[in-house]
């Protein structure tokens, strides 16, 4: 399977990425172009062709933080109530404290 991580410098997708892969927080540097690497989660490998009928999973990063926004706020930021003809889903995440990710991921 293949998963494209879209967002804002910044926030956080270089930290989720290792996370799942390493398990652990790693330093990052401001991403130049992209990074690509292959993730096993529960034996299944994230690398696939075609993301045209992709389910999108937002996830809500930096949850520990007292200024993050709530996950309602940034859906209907995003517009996703608005989303036709595709499955999404958002999750409270925080890369760094490594929480929410799995539920993410199971989804
Ligand atoms: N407090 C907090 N900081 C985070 C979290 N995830 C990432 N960061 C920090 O945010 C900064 C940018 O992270 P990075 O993964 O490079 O963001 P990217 O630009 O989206 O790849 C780094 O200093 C990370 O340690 C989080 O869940 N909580
Ligand atoms: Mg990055």
């Amino acid at each position: 399977m293949r998963i494209l991580i879209l967002g804002l410098d910044g926030a956080g997708k270089t930290t989720i990425l290792y996370r799942l892969q390493v398990g652990e927080v790693v330093t990052t540097i401001p991403t130049i172009g992209f990074n690509v690497e292959t993730v096993t989660y529960k034996n299944l490998k994230f690398q696939e062709e075609e993301l045209r009928k992709a389910i999108l999973v937002v996830f809500a990063n930096k949850q520990d933080m007292e200024q993050a926004m709530t996950p309602s706020e940034m859906a209907n930021s995003l517009g996703l109530p608005a989303l036709k003809d595709r499955k999404w889903q958002i999750f409270k995440t925080s890369a760094t404290k490594g929480t929410g990710l799995d539920e993410a991921m199971e989804w």
